[in-house]
């Protein structure tokens, strides 16, 4: 299959899913072309089934905004013309599930029909896709998608419920490679910590809604009762407010802010526990990431994160905001050895539920039936 990916290429989960995502089908023989204004982090360079298309966004002095709606779905047009493309995939519904309706009508002109599909990740719809600047516009792109995912139960409800939505919209969960994360040994970890103090991790890219100041109180109370250091790993508009918190907490010779690394594995390997209080997480591919490399989560009970983290069993579920409970429960998790080792096994055989076969299957039967349904380009 000829496949077209448009998604945002930072650090992000929805990148990283639809980098992955191409990556895992392009080494199954299938060719992707992923378009996009810079070339995703994740996007594997020695896989030659892979191609990656840049969005050129031509600067103009009359233009206070440099329309890159317009320059994506021109060059959505120019690479499925030119590629040959059987379908378009796009990540995250703004600004892309938009440009590629405009995309698919120009097309459509010119007698190529491509079926759309779009995937919602999770602020498109529950933050800045509710923003009345958008609003109309997002619904609008979600009902004239050939099709539509969401990565949760959670999100496709939220959908459901906050936009005017006259379609299906079909679960397909994020997946995890579970081959790529590992356990480290006590040599990396004493890089980060001495041989007493646990390890606990959070990873964001510290806007609000992952509630940072959470991480540190919940940091600080489990610091009370026992030997540990924090990672931090990202960065964002919440990270300067994060490092003078943790020196009023006077937690910082024990909190490391690690900023953006490629390394996350490799931290992740050494990590005991995971820290995710979110206002609200679609799916949380983070917590999913954590598991998949044994570190059992504490997370808050929002959004899709009770359909990734099984309260009691891979890590625990607390109210939003309950920093105090939090902490109990990740001292209780750290209280034994045996106990951190139950939870981390737990946790590990909960990301397989999750795999990147799977899942990526579950594309290629979406993508297959909406080539029998609409006549592709060829
Ligand atoms: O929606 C966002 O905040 C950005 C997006 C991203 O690109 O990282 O994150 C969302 O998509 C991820 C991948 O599907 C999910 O794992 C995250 O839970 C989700 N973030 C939120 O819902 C806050």
């Amino acid at each position: 299959m000829r496949i077209g990916v448009v998604c945002h290429p930072t650090f992000g989960g929805s990148g990283v899913m639809a980098t992955e995502l191409a990556n895992h089908l392009g080494r199954m023989g299938h060719e992707l072309h992923v378009i996009s204004y810079a070339q995703p982090v994740r996007l594997d360079p020695f896989n030659t089934h892979v191609h990656f298309h840049e969005v050129q966004v031509q600067d103009y002095p009359l233009f206070l905004y440099q329309p890159y709606e317009l320059a994506l779905s021109s060059a959505m047009v120019e690479t499925v013309r030119k590629e040959k493309l059987d379908i378009l995939h796009v990540h995250y519904a703004i600004p892309h599930a938009y440009a590629a309706f405009m995309a698919r009508q120009i097309l459509a002109d010119q007698g190529i029909h491509i079926p759309v599909v779009t995937t919602l990740h999770g602020t498109d719809i529950t933050l800045v896709g509710q923003l009345p600047a958008y609003k109309p516009a997002v619904c609008f792109s979600i009902n004239r998608s050939t099709a539509v995912t969401a990565v949760s139960e959670s999100l496709r409800a939220e959908t459901i419920r906050e936009f005017n939505i006259e379609r299906d919209i079909q679960v397909v969960p994020n997946f995890v490679d579970v081959k790529r994360y590992g356990r480290g040994d006590a040599s990396a970890r004493s890089r980060i910590a001495q041989p007493d103090e646990a390890i606990v991790c959070h990873v964001s890219n510290f806007r609000k809604v992952k509630r940072i100041p959470d991480v540190l109180h919940v940091f600080a109370e489990i610091r009370a009762q026992r030997a540990a250091k924090l990672v931090m790993v990202g960065d964002g508009p919440e990270r300067l407010p994060a490092e003078r918190l943790a020196a009023e907490l006077g937690i910082s010779q024990d909190v490391l802010f690690l900023g953006k690394t490629s390394d996350v594995e490799r931290i992740l390997g050494v990590s005991d526990l995971f820290l995710l209080p979110s206002e609200t997480e679609s799916f949380g591919l983070a917590a999913l990431e954590a598991m998949a490399s044994s570190v059992p989560v504490i997370a808050s009970r929002a959004g899709g994160l009770p359909e990734v983290v099984d309260h009691g069993v891979t890590g625990y579920l607390e109210d939003i905001g309950d920093v105090s409970a939090m902490a109990q429960r990740a001292l209780h998790i750290l209280s034994s050895e045996s106990t951190l080792a139950m939870f981390s096994q737990q946790a590990l055989e909960a990301a397989h539920r999750f795999s990147m076969e799977q899942i990526g299957q579950a594309y290629l039967d979406l993508y297959t039936s909406l080539l029998h349904g609409e006549q592709a380009h060829r």
